[in-house]
């Protein structure tokens, strides 16, 4: 017998990927480095569909039928490239390797354009949902040609999450548009966490509620339009007591937020497209402020305000609406991402889809995304996500709250990074006139940088250090 597909690393995640794929139906060949990890695998799960296990990567190839499709599952990086380096050798024209690693775009790019010289697809594909959602649902957002998408989606769409029906898996867009929109996800879930943080930080500090009280908060909000994973795990996290001291479990764990990368890559893939995500940037550096242990412990005595606090009833719900408004924000930021990257590398992304495939089994899924869906059918060529008629109504009608919510923490000595980063790229967006011209003025007075005018075309320059007369430039 063959196998309809393989996977090669069986770590936690290839693993459950091999278990969702073979529950399915799927004929599945697996293959690890270390081969107990192999037979570990189809010793206890051997019973839930077909697995082939292979010790070398020849036997492993020589026991999938063409076109051959192979997963690697192994740490993004350096061993992404050994294991493309061991496989390719063996591969045909036409065959397909899958990296479902959490690899940098760029990477794929690279992989992707070596292996089209030789015939075989590079599918950059990125996978999201951990553990669990290996095993029962991922959402997986493949990158590659549409060729390869034609052999290898209807088997991704069947082991993906699925909400109303509707897989979370669809062909991205080619070479690393995948990776792309799976690093962009994992940017808005930096930020979706940080404003979460900051709603309870709020709560906590400025209303004075407990962890107890906070979780019960949070379940109300799941039960509206914040509806989502994460709103839903917070509570759970926030009623958690800790078994050794009794005390509320957030209260023992050391306050540093650590990091693996995508969001950094995120911010730092911005920048060099020119897309302001201050809110998402906001969420990566506020996980590294938290690190910084030492300038943290030097700094803790320097004079804040007395922490009186809010009494006015309502402020929960006022957070609800900051958090709802903010959240909106850092989509708003994401989207412009993808859509900028789409641009940059002629992907043709369509970001309607993007929006379906993060519905069921990523982290950031939410009833929410069905509204940003709603948005790109009604206009596909939306401007930002803040122009959409729901978006705007709900942050014209929250920005009251908002604001007097960040009031609060800036009166309070409370930092609300995430929440302010959000407000402020409204305002600016907004705004009718913005700080820029004047920031013009500086940069040609010091650098004979020039600017244009508003009431004539061309560049010009005034000759600061002379009788300031202007010249064209
Ligand atoms: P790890 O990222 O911990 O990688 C372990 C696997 O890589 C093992 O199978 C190991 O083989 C293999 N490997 C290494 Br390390 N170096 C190798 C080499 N030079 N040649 C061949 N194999 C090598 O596994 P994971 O946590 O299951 O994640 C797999 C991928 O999925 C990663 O890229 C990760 O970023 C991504 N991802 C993870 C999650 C998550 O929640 N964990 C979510 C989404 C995506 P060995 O057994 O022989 O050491």
């Amino acid at each position: 017998q063959q196998a309809r597909i393989g996977v090669t690393g069986l770590a936690v995640m290839g693993r459950n990927l091999a278990r969702n794929l073979a529950r399915h139906g799927h004929p599945v060949a697996v293959h690890n480095r270390t081969s107990a990890k192999t037979k570990a695998l189809v010793e206890e799960f051997g019973d839930e569909g077909t697995f082939l296990p292979a010790e070398t990567p020849e036997q492993f190839v020589a026991s999938l039928e063409r076109p051959r499709r192979l997963v690697i599952m192994v740490k993004a990086g350096g061993p992404t490239d050994a294991v493309i380096d061991e496989f390719a050798p063996l591969l045909e024209p036409g065959d397909m390797i899958v990296d479902g690693g959490n690899a940098h775009f760029a990477d794929t790019r690279r992989r992707e354009a070596a292996l089209r010289e030789r015939g075989v697809h590079f599918v950059g594909t990125g996978i999201s949902g951990g553990e669990e959602g290996a095993l029962n649902g991922p959402s997986i957002m493949p990158g590659g040609s549409a060729e390869s998408y034609e052999a290898l989606g209807p088997l991704l769409e069947d082991i993906s999450a699925k909400v109303d029906g509707v897989p979370c898996a669809t062909h991205v867009g080619p070479d690393g548009a995948g990776h792309f929109v799976k690093m962009v996800h994992n940017g808005i879930e930096y930020a979706d966490m940080q404003l979460i943080a900051e709603a309870y930080d709020l709560l906590r500090y400025a209303a004075g509620l407990s962890p107890a009280e906070i979780a019960e908060v949070f379940r109300t909000w799941n039960t509206g339009r914040l509806e989502s994973y994460l709103i839903e795990i917070t509570a759970e996290v926030l009623a958690h007591t800790d078994a050794a001291t009794g005390k509320p479990f957030v209260d023992v764990v050391l306050d540093q937020a650590e990091q693996k990368g995508t969001g950094r890559w995120t911010v730092q893939t911005a920048l060099d497209l020119g897309v302001p995500v201050g809110g998402i940037a906001e969420a990566v550096f506020a996980r590294s402020v938290s690190g910084h242990a030492d300038l943290r412990e030097a700094s803790r005595n320097l004079p804040g305000p007395s922490r009186a606090k809010v009494e006015e009833s309502g402020f929960a719900d006022a957070v609800e609406q900051a958090l709802y408004a903010s959240k909106i924000v850092a989509y708003a930021q994401g989207f412009h991402e993808i859509q900028a990257g789409s641009a940059e590398y002629g992907w043709g992304i369509d970001p309607g889809a993007m929006a379906t495939i993060w519905r069921g089994g990523c982290i950031i899924r939410a009833r929410f995304l069905d509204k940003i869906r709603e948005a790109y059918d009604a206009d596909p060529g939306l401007p930002t996500l803040l122009r959409a008629e729901h978006f705007a109504e709900a942050v014209g009608a929250a920005q009251d709250a908002w604001r007097q919510v960040i009031t609060t923490g800036v009166r309070l000595g409370i930092p609300t990074p995430g929440f302010s980063a959000a407000l402020a790229y409204y305002d600016s967006l907004r705004a009718d006139r913005l700080p820029a011209a004047l920031t013009q003025g500086q940069r040609d007075f010091f650098g004979a940088h020039t600017y244009r005018r508003t009431d004539r075309d061309g560049s010009f320059h005034t000759l600061w250090g002379g009788d300031r007369t202007e010249t064209g430039a």
